[in-house]
């Protein structure tokens, strides 16, 4: 069912670039390193499922998630792909994992110790988790690993791969990433002597798979850059790898009016009119996930940048223009008009965080359209 849209207000997501930009990472990647789409919180607010089904068709092998919850829901929407739940989930769950031929992460004795007398007849999937630096989820020691081999022994479990997650391969110094390799591979010649499963050895988020490509192993769990958007400004700067950016942001002016000098707009009166201004106004705000913080940043209208002026309200927000335009006038919040474009990088450092957060934090209230001539808005008529 298409989105209601009766608010002049929405997200194009072009598939085309997550195609491309799996494609530009396969192309340094060496061919026995398969592609996991990292498709969680609601693909990083580009859409889960509908960047799920592009991520596969260009050549991803399978997808990672952080919440059971979002690999159901993949599942549901018909989604046959492996998936890998890379948060920690209950064992109290693990029946929902096997009825939906789900991988989950497991590290915890504990864990398996609940699993165990939960007694369920099918075997479960996992994935070792290995803490090596990045401090939050997975096993560190080799002791700890020697005692959780033990008690996997007795459990209806089969272990399909292992992996690690880096805390600095977005840096242009690798010394941390080394440290974290070295470690890696340290408890994996400890778990080789445990077991002779094959396993898919994984390490790589995007930075890593992007800086390291040879170091990949068996796979990569690629999620920012298969959004085109960089890991981090240093690797937006040097660009190692070629990505486009897939999410666009566009709404239509709802008011224009001119108002006199001394004039103030919006709550709290911050901002001040210094002689006769054209003010028009756009129908997202905070709620949209348009934060507060975007005050002072600039919206593209009729291919030029312009300033978002006054408090940014709840579903509303205005923009100083350099002259009348008419009401339905396109204004382009993240993406290009013309020769200009906004970057979500910039919008990152005007609020003082990261591109990750800036589209991750676009509510559903925003529609996301996904057909190729809804790209340039050409698709939304009102
Ligand atoms: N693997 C794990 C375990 C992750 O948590 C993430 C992203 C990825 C892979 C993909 O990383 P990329 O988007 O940099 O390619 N996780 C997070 C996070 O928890 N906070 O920001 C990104």
């Amino acid at each position: 069912m298409d989105p209601l849209l009766y608010r002049k207000a929405w997200i194009n997501i072009n598939l085309a670039a997550i195609s491309a930009n799996i494609n530009q990472l396969k192309k340094q990647l060496p061919n026995q390193t398969a592609v996991m789409a990292v498709v969680k919180a609601n693909g990083y607010g580009h859409g889960d499922i509908q960047v799920a089904q592009a991520a596969l068709a260009a050549g991803a092998s399978g997808l990672a998630v952080a919440l059971l919850e979002e690999a159901v829901r993949l599942r549901k929407a018909g989604i046959k792909a492996p998936i890998l739940v890379m948060g920690w989930v209950a064992p109290e769950f693990a029946r929902i994992a096997i009825e939906y031929q789900i991988t989950l992460t497991v590290f915890q004795v504990s864990w398996l110790e609940t699993f165990k007398q939960n007694k369920i007849g099918q075997p479960l999937s996992i994935h070792l988790k290995l803490d090596t630096g990045m401090g939050r989820l997975g096993i560190r020691s080799i002791e700890e690993l020697r005692d959780f081999m033990a008690h996997l022994a007795q459990c209806n479990i089969n272990l399909t791969g292992v992996y690690t997650h880096f805390a600095t391969a977005d840096e242009p110094n690798h010394d941390y990433y080394y440290k974290q390799s070295s470690r890696f591979e340290t408890l994996i010649n400890e778990l080789k002597q445990h077991t002779t499963d094959q396993m898919v050895v994984h390490t790589g988020n995007s930075a890593a798979a992007i800086q390291h490509s040879n170091d990949m192993l068996n796979a990569v769990r690629f999620g920012i850059g298969m959004y085109g958007l960089y890991p981090s400004l240093y690797l937006k700067e040097t660009q190692p790898i070629s990505l486009e950016p897939a999410l666009s942001l566009h709404a239509k002016l709802t008011h224009v009016k001119k108002v006199g000098a001394g004039e103030s707009i919006s709550y709290g009166a911050t901002y001040t009119t210094e002689q006769e201004e054209w003010i028009g106004t756009i129908p997202v705000g905070y709620a949209d996930g348009i934060q507060r913080g975007w005050q002072g940043l600039s919206v593209l209208i009729n291919g030029k940048k312009m300033p978002l002026i006054g408090r940014i309200c709840m579903d509303q927000c205005m923009v100083k223009l350099d002259q009348a335009y008419p009401i339905g006038t396109e204004v382009t919040f993240i993406g290009k008009q013309g020769n200009e474009k906004i970057s979500m990088e910039e919008i990152a450092q005007h609020l003082g965080t990261i591109n990750y957060e800036v589209a991750c934090l676009l509510t559903n209230r925003l529609p996301r359209f996904y057909d190729p001539s809804d790209t340039e808005g050409a698709g939304v008529n009102f």
